[in-house]
């Protein structure tokens, strides 16, 4: 196997034998053999477009497996082969309708049908690891070109991850599933340059911009603009839910289905910022958060007590002697080996979380891990209603700098780097977050600036495009042309592949300056790197102390 696409693989180059995260070689040939299939699925529907006459339900596919193999989503091996099945078939369904379709226009234009990928058509899941030399991440041989090729599929899973997020919500863009798509077409190029792949990776930054730019807008109008909240992190004496991931359609089909069941429903990680949404505030059972960032789960959830439902990334492989496995159901494109599924409702109907919930009700009640509140909902609609105090606090001198730091959270020791830095800043700056990176900071006691708090939670990985709303409103209130010219820097922590499509969504907005830790991605070559650097002046971290001299001053 070969895997380097999130900031924790195997010595900062590589997982060839088994994934840090607990992906075997056998799951990673499927997903590499997926990933192949969903290539060509994309050759062909990208022609089917350019005809006027795309096929949502090749979108759909698309996006779902590019979705399930990011990083912490699925290690179960059968969900996979359904996967890999379905992307055959759909190809090749897709393959007849582009020959007549494009047939007549082809013989007219003298051109050829657009290539299809190499792999037989009906390969089978289970002979993944055979095709290997031609589907894994390796195949392409030269550094610089396969680095740039990840990249822009890195960025394409993680606009992939939001849309179908966005599509459970009954919002849709054609132009998202366009972009990717015709990236996934053109990495399946062998003549590709680097050249364009640069300018196809920025591209896949502007689908970033777009898809969470739809998900913000399905999520505010589906539940409300997010709103400052206090969120209680201790616990009840009832049996608990614990929700993680990032789909809030389940978070609300959850809530209304467990109401007056007995059960209280307690976010997770990232389902955090679930708490700060107005059309969810009328559960009574909806309690709190418990726990801290996805990689403490498989300590934490020995004494939640009760049942876990994941419906994205990250869920982690259990430890050996773990109690809580059996109590674990997956969601969506979620999978792990031991753990119940819920599948998708049929006919526009809800999931159903009966068995679920059912589980739950025959559970102790959660013990407490930690008490106290803590506070957020400083999406875009909160702050840019805050403006005016603001703006006067930063014209006053009272705040000096915001400090974007979101992206995620990780297991690496080094990340307590962010602990640190949150706590070494100057009191009059401001952090401005998104993603299970707070959890290395949102319960400092870091204090406020005449009442505005030191550390504003935008919500999740996704409402990164909140604190680009933010940073837009603040360039035109200032009257600043450029958006570079804001007291704002980036200090970004990254481990997954939605922290890849983030960081190129500010790169196609033109923000330059971004610091990207606690280690650069292992497919940036020095070549690559050279290239961000020049353009945008990308970096990593250094030191706390030597950091907030160069960002701060
Ligand atoms: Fe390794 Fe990360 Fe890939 Fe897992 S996702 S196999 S840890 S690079
Ligand atoms: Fe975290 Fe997995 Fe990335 Fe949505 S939950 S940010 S790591």
């Amino acid at each position: 196997m070969f895997c380097y696409q999130c900031q924790e693989t195997a010595r900062g180059t590589g997982c060839d034998r088994m994934g840090v995260c607990g992906k075997h070689a056998d799951t990673s040939a499927r997903m590499d053999l997926l990933l192949y299939a969903v290539r060509g699925v994309s050759l062909i529907n990208r022609a089917l477009r350019e005809k006027g006459e795309p096929s949502r339900e090749a979108s759909h596919l698309v996006i779902d497996a590019l979705f399930t193999t990011i990083t912490n989503a699925n290690f179960d091996n059968p969900s996979l082969d359904d996967y890999i099945r379905r992307a055959f078939e759909v190809k090749n369904l897709l393959a007849g309708t582009a020959k007549k379709l494009l047939a007549g226009t082809a013989k007219k234009q003298g051109v050829s049908l657009p290539d299809l990928p190499q792999v037989e058509f009906y390969a089978q899941p289970d002979e993944a690891e055979k095709y290997r030399p031609v589907t894994g991440v390796l195949a392409e041989p030269d550094a610089d070109i396969r680095g740039l090729k990840q990249l822009a599929i890195y960025g394409c899973k993680g606009m992939a991850a939001y849309a179908r997020h966005a599509a459970n919500l009954g919002y849709e863009d054609d132009d998202v599933y366009a972009i990717i798509e015709n990236a996934m077409a053109e990495t399946a190029r062998p003549d590709v340059s680097v050249d364009e792949l640069f300018s196809l990776v920025l591209n896949v930054g502007e689908g970033g911009v777009k898809v969470m730019a739809l998900l913000d807008k399905a999520n505010t109008e589906s539940y409300g603009n997010p709103e400052i909240t206090k969120v209680d992190i201790g616990v009840r004496d009832r049996p608990g839910i614990l929700i993680s991931g990032h789909d809030l359609k389940d978070l609300e089909e959850l809530l209304e289905q467990s109401a007056g069941k007995g059960v209280d429903i307690y976010t997770h990680s990232e389902m955090l910022p679930g708490q700060y949404y107005p059309a969810f505030k009328k559960y009574p059972h909806f309690a709190g958060n418990y726990g801290n960032a996805w990689w403490k789960q498989t300590d934490e959830f020995e004494s939640f007590n009760g049942v876990f439902l994941f419906t994205s990334n990250c869920i982690v492989p259990p430890r050996k002697n773990c109690t809580y496995l059996d109590r674990v159901y997956t969601t969506g494109v979620v999978g792990m080996p031991g753990t119940h599924h819920i599948e998708e409702g049929r006919d526009g109907k809800p999931k159903d979380f009966s068995a679920l919930i059912a589980h739950a009700q025959k559970c102790p009640p959660p013990t407490a891990i930690e008490h106290g509140e803590i506070i957020g909902g400083f999406a875009h609609h909160q702050v840019i209603e805050l403006a005016p105090k603001v703006i006067d606090l930063i014209k006053r001198g009272k705040i000096r700098k915001f400090v974007v730091m979101a992206g995620c959270d990780g297991r690496f020791p080094s990340r307590d780097y962010y602990t640190k830095f949150a706590q070494a800043l100057p009191e009059d700056c401001v952090i401005l977050t998104a993603g299970c990176a707070k959890y290395r900071y949102n319960k400092l006691p870091l204090g406020d600036i005449e009442g505005v708090p030191r550390v504003l939670d935008a919500g999740q990985c996704n409402d990164s495009y909140s604190l680009v709303r933010i940073a837009l409103a603040l360039r035109d209130a200032l009257g600043l042309k450029d958006v570079n010219d804001l007291p704002i820097v980036y200090n970004i922590a990254w481990y997954e592949q939605k922290a890849v499509i983030v960081l190129l969504a500010l790169l196609a907005l033109g923000v330059k300056n971004i610091h990207t830790g606690p280690t650069l991605p292992a497919f940036f070559t020095p070549d690559i790197l050279k290239v961000l650097q020049d353009k945008f002046n990308i970096g990593t971290i250094t030191t706390v102390d030597q950091d907030i001299a160069t960002m701060i001053g």
